[in-house]
């Protein structure tokens, strides 16, 4: 599917050299990327492109060197600093200008700008403006080469400054593990914004940092385009011979000022080079000097300089001219608009707990989709993530179920970069606490990339995480965050509630064409229910769990069942109460919920989170503007305590809202006396739980 035009289908001359035929293409792309940033730094004035500009003058080589050598069709992953690597992998500068001028032609319609810039379709396929972060989507991208048995390489490039950060390390650790054909391509100017490496790394130099890493290790001088298109094809080959990972660490001397148009060797964090060092430093003009060599004529490159000029000032005014973005367009490209899976159940079911409700979802989907895999940590292990993974690696083999490294952020990192690559993975994890430390992957990248994009990509991913409770699970092993994921655009929420629900919205979420998270209550576990085996979905949509006229009762996840607790003692004294399970928290369908407060006048919010710019609130706001006059009251919250969850179970008791709160409010809104609850059994899950954990 690639149409990348610097894709280089020509074999090496014999002796490894570079002939005069290959040498002028490779210029061709030099200057391609040179004369755009030249053309970018006289235009910045105008205020026109009003995007960062990382500009990589002196950079160029890297880029271009190595994105000559990559086969046709292999992927590339980038920075912000990266209109080397967009103008090398696409030889275009249409969409380029387009996207830096904020444009509808931009291959982001102005939605990614210069930070943000790729064409998946020419097989850049993401670059991101917060460090490190496509590295391990690179990863994940080769994984998804190494499912499909192919021996392709993926490259990604990356700054000096990426290598301090926790991903980098994670990411290279899970592609050696795994010996994957990643290319790390480490461009090093010895700077991260204005600070240079020895105040900032404890090592002396990265091939001594990684030294103990199964992988190949190269280092060379990044302002030679001949030794970097060298280094790079000896990196390749050794890659395709012996599977594993490499690293070309490349130093260059970058001339202008970390982001913007200007030269800065006066702002004092770093001295002005001389003219032998701005000679040797400049890969443009040293390439000029090897053709000069190989007996190219300065015609010849004037000729070339003078048509790739003429392609830019061409594209630059097509840019200028072109439209913005219609306002229809600032909500597009959030969702893959395709209906989520649905599949009406045959009215055929038999008994399962939630747990191997998921299981069976999970084997259904494998069965069914070759691209569909498991992962995570502890995902085959003894313990089968609490059963819920149980059966898997046995029936399907550990390349489709197999467990990880602990490394949260890159190991979403590479989900979503198999997702991006056409795989479906489903990744598992035991908290949903832990899920914070993969944040970074989460706000940044999986919520953002299809915006970006302009809607080119779509990421089919799910992210199963379990709400830990009891058994002293405390404050670092007991977060929903649901209201903390469905703040984020383009991220599906889930939680199910039922053995049903736990069934047919993990075979919906497998089935999405968008990211989902799917949050499942550990006590849940255990509980079970009838589940029809046909059903599938439907996401997006809650579900009444119990008619009632009195008072709506709209509640996530565990606060079901403590709902339903409360609904069977006030039906004692005749109060009915309606009970609507949200299931999907993002994008939220409110219109039952709204009906059914317009219906009873009164609502009740019981969310399994915190209340505090919580769901519970955008609930209570969303149902009181649209039944203000129906209501007969305000609409009323329950929801954690403000506090950490507590270990001792009763002040944790204390903070969770639970099926008798539900009935103190519902009495407090209804205009009740207290119910006498000396009497009820309220079921404890406690009691039934048995640790260790
Ligand atoms: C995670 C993260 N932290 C901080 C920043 C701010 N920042 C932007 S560029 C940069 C320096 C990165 O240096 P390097 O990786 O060497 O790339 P270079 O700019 O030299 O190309 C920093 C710290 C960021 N974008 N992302
Ligand atoms: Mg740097």
């Amino acid at each position: 599917m690639t149409i990348r035009a610097s894709a280089s289908a020509r074999p090496p001359a014999p002796n490894g050299a570079i002939d005069k035929a290959e040498s002028l293409a490779l210029f061709r792309k030099l200057i391609l990327v040179r004369q755009a940033e030249e053309a970018i730094r006289r235009d910045y004035f105008n205020d026109e492109m009003k995007t960062p500009v990382h500009l990589g003058i002196g950079q160029e080589a890297i880029a271009v060197g190595v994105c000559h050598v990559l086969p046709a069709g292999a992927k590339t992953f980038g920075t912000y600093r990266n209109h080397a690597l967009y103008l090398a992998m696409t030889g275009e500068t249409d969409r380029f200008f387009g996207e830096l001028y904020g444009k509808a032609t931009g291959p982001g319609k102005g939605k990614a700008g210069s930070m943000h810039i790729a064409s998946p379709e020419h097989g850049l396929i993401a670059t991101s403006a917060v460090v490190g972060t496509t590295i391990p989507l690179a990863v994940g991208a080769a994984l998804a080469n190494q499912y499909r048995q192919s021996s392709e390489p993926v490259a990604v490039f990356f700054g000096d400054g990426a290598v301090e950060e926790g991903v980098f390390w994670e990411s290279l650790n899970f592609a050696c593990l795994k010996k994957l054909r990643v290319l790390f391509v480490c461009e090093d100017n010895d700077l991260a914004i204005h600070t240079p490496a020895d105040q900032r790394q404890g090592f002396k130099s990265l091939g001594e940092a990684v030294a103990g890493f199964d992988c190949h290790v190269e280092s060379g001088d990044g302002s030679d385009l001949s030794g970097v298109v060298a280094a790079a094809r000896r990196m390749l080959d050794r890659m395709e011979k012996d599977s594993k990972p490499g690293i070309l660490h490349l130093t260059y001397f970058r001339s202008l000022e970390h982001v913007g148009p200007r030269e800065d060797f006066d702002a004092g964090y770093r001295r002005r080079p001389t003219a032998e060092e701005l000679e040797r430093l400049d890969p443009v003009r040293r390439f000029e000097q090897e053709l000069a060599g190989q007996g190219v004529s300065s015609q010849e490159l004037a000729a070339i300089k003078q048509s790739v000029d003429d392609q830019i000032q061409r594209s630059m005014r097509d840019a200028q001219e072109a439209p913005f973005a219609t306002a229809e367009e600032l909500r597009t490209d959030v969702w893959v608009d395709s209906p989520s899976a649905v599949r009406a159940g045959s009215g055929k079911s038999s008994k399962l707990s939630f747990r191997r409700a998921l299981s069976l979802a999970l084997e259904k989907e494998m069965e069914a989709d070759p691209s569909v895999f498991v992962f995570g940590l502890d995902v085959p292990d003894h313990k089968r993530i609490y059963g819920s993974t149980e059966g898997l690696v046995e029936k399907f083999g550990s390349r489709r179920c197999f467990g990880t490294p602990l490394s949260e952020e890159a190991m979403t990192g590479a989900a979503l970069g198999a997702a991006i690559s056409g795989l479906r993975p489903v990744h598992v994890h035991i908290r949903v606490d832990f899920l914070l430390l993969a944040m970074n992957q989460i706000a940044n990248m999986i919520s953002t990339l299809r915006y970006m994009s302009g809607g080119r990509l779509k990421i089919p991913l799910v992210i199963r995480a379990v709400i830990g409770r009891g058994w002293g699970q405390s404050a670092q092993h007991s977060k929903s965050l649901q209201s903390i994921f469905a703040h984020l655009p383009g991220i599906k929420v889930v939680m199910p509630s039922s053995p049903q629900d736990a069934y047919s919205l993990t075979r919906a979420a497998i089935r999405d064409e968008n990211p989902v998270i799917l949050l499942e209550h550990r006590w849940l576990y255990d509980v079970e229910g009838d589940v029809d085996e046909s059903q599938i979905g439907p996401i997006g949509v809650p579900a009444i769990r119990r008619a009632g006229k009195d008072l709506t009762v709209v509640a996530t996840s565990w606060m079901n069942v403590e709902a339903m607790k409360a609904s069977e003692v006030l039906a004692k004294r005749g109060i009915e109460l309606e009970i609507i399970d949200v299931r999907t928290i993002a994008p939220l369908d409110d219109a039952l919920i709204i009906e059914s407060a317009r219906k009873t006048k009164r609502c009740l919010v019981a969310d399994y989170d915190w209340e505090f710019c919580g769901f519970s609130a955008e609930l209570a706001a969303r149902v009181s503007a649209a039944c203000f006059g129906a209501l007969k009251q305000p609409v009323e919250r329950l929801g954690f305590a403000p506090v950490p969850c507590p270990t001792t179970r009763p002040l944790e008791n204390l903070f969770y809202p639970s099926a008798v709160s539900i009935i103190r409010t519902a009495e407090r809104m209804l205009g009740l006396s207290e119910t006498n609850l000396s009497g009820e059994s309220f079921y404890s899950h406690e009691q039934r739980f048995k640790g260790p954990f």
